[in-house]
């Protein structure tokens, strides 16, 4: 309401100061008034350049003053890169913007009208035109293409024996679904997930499944090369790993993946910030609904036996959810119940108990 009301306010002046200035102009072509420019010509010319000086001088103020809170410590191998790239395009835009405000205010004060005074004509100027032409035709594919390489990079197939894990986003929650001693994430599908249990889809008849174990926070070994296969079960939602430079969304129905190292373990970045309570941590940056607050995730940066030992310590999916062995192909049974930790022959009781109280 209030700043509909500012905007009438600016807009009645507006037309007033229309109306003045087009009665005054009038009054000259009539010839009835001599003077076309009046004293306060010189001071809007003199008001621009304070104008300029209180403007720049407050946003280099302001961006020196509060240069902390726009870096965070980096701790990933191609965060270093993403980095440097956006110095080197902060530093050219604010060189240039510098230069444009202070060309542009000083002519305004510079050549304001004086009587007597004839603006000089200047159809054009090859070497100005030359100048802002190959300059940005250098500087701007220089930039775009640095980011495109770095981008390919990040976007490029990970190796084989990089550390696949899988994030899911959904209305407010991260999950994330480790592939287990086979290193290899099970078959999915969005039909067989159900809110009794199987929230990933996992599909039984893959026996790549069977050791897949689910996790509530993100736990990741330093040094090795990870690939985050991310989906949404929902709506969109965005991975953000702020300290290792990783934003990719989480798009329903079509998975994406994200690629990096992380360089420095959890432990190592609290020494370095001497802040022993310091985690790192991700969170959604797609605002998807009204608990999008809420989806902030946990992450462990592990030295590699940790993570190795960690991994080990977890609980297969289907050990926890012991009821859909129902699912599993008779035939694959006794090899799921081996790969998934549980004890085969109370399984296949349980399994046969369930089997008949559902028929
Ligand atoms: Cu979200």
């Amino acid at each position: 309401m209030n700043s509909i009301i500012v905007l009438g306010l600016i807009l009645v002046l507006a037309i007033l100061y229309l109306i003045f200035r087009v009665s005054s102009l009038v009054r000259v072509a009539k010839g009835e008034k001599e003077q076309r420019v009046d004293s306060a010509n010189g001071l809007n010319a003199t008001l621009f350049l304070v104008f300029m000086i209180v403007s720049l001088g407050g946003f280099f103020w302001y961006s020196y003053s509060h240069f902390g809170s726009y870096t965070l410590p980096v701790a990933s191998e191609h965060g270093v890169q993403t980095d440097a790239m956006f110095w080197i395009t902060m530093g050219i835009t604010v060189i240039a913007f510098t230069i444009i405000s202070i060309i542009m205010f000083v002519f305004i004060y510079k050549y304001q009208y004086r009587e007597g005074q004839r603006a000089k004509f200047l159809p054009d100027n090859h070497y100005l035109a030359l100048a802002c032409t190959i300059i940005p035709a250098i500087v701007l594919p220089v930039l775009i293409f640095t980011g495109l390489r770095t981008w390919n990079d990040i976007t490029s197939p990970a190796s084989k024996d990089a550390e696949v894990i899988e994030l899911i986003g959904q209305q407010w929650a991260w999950t994330a679904r480790y592939p287990g001693k086979d290193k290899e994430l099970g078959k999915v599908n969005f039909k067989l997930i159900d809110n009794v249990g199987n929230e990933f889809g996992l599909d039984l008849t893959d026996n790549k499944t069977y050791d897949d174990f689910k996790s509530l926070a993100l736990h990741l070994p330093v040094n090795k090369e990870i690939l985050l296969k991310i989906r949404a079960k929902d709506v969109l939602h965005s991975v953000f790993l702020p300290h290792f430079r990783v934003k990719m969304d989480a798009v329903p129905g079509m998975p994406t993946h994200f690629k990096f190292t992380a360089t420095k373990t959890t432990q190592e970045m609290r020494d370095e910030l001497s802040n022993q309570a310091f985690n790192y941590e991700m969170a959604c940056t797609e605002i998807c609904g009204r608990g999008h607050f809420s989806m902030r995730f946990p992450v462990v940066v592990d030295t590699e036996e940790d993570y190795e030992r960690w991994k080990l310590s977890q609980e297969t999916w289907l050990k926890q959810n012991p009821d859909y062995l129902k699912n599993v192909p008779a035939g694959l049974r006794e090899s799921a119940m081996i790969k998934a930790g549980l004890p085969v022959q109370a399984g296949v009781i349980a399994v046969q108990a369930t089997t008949v109280g559902s028929n």
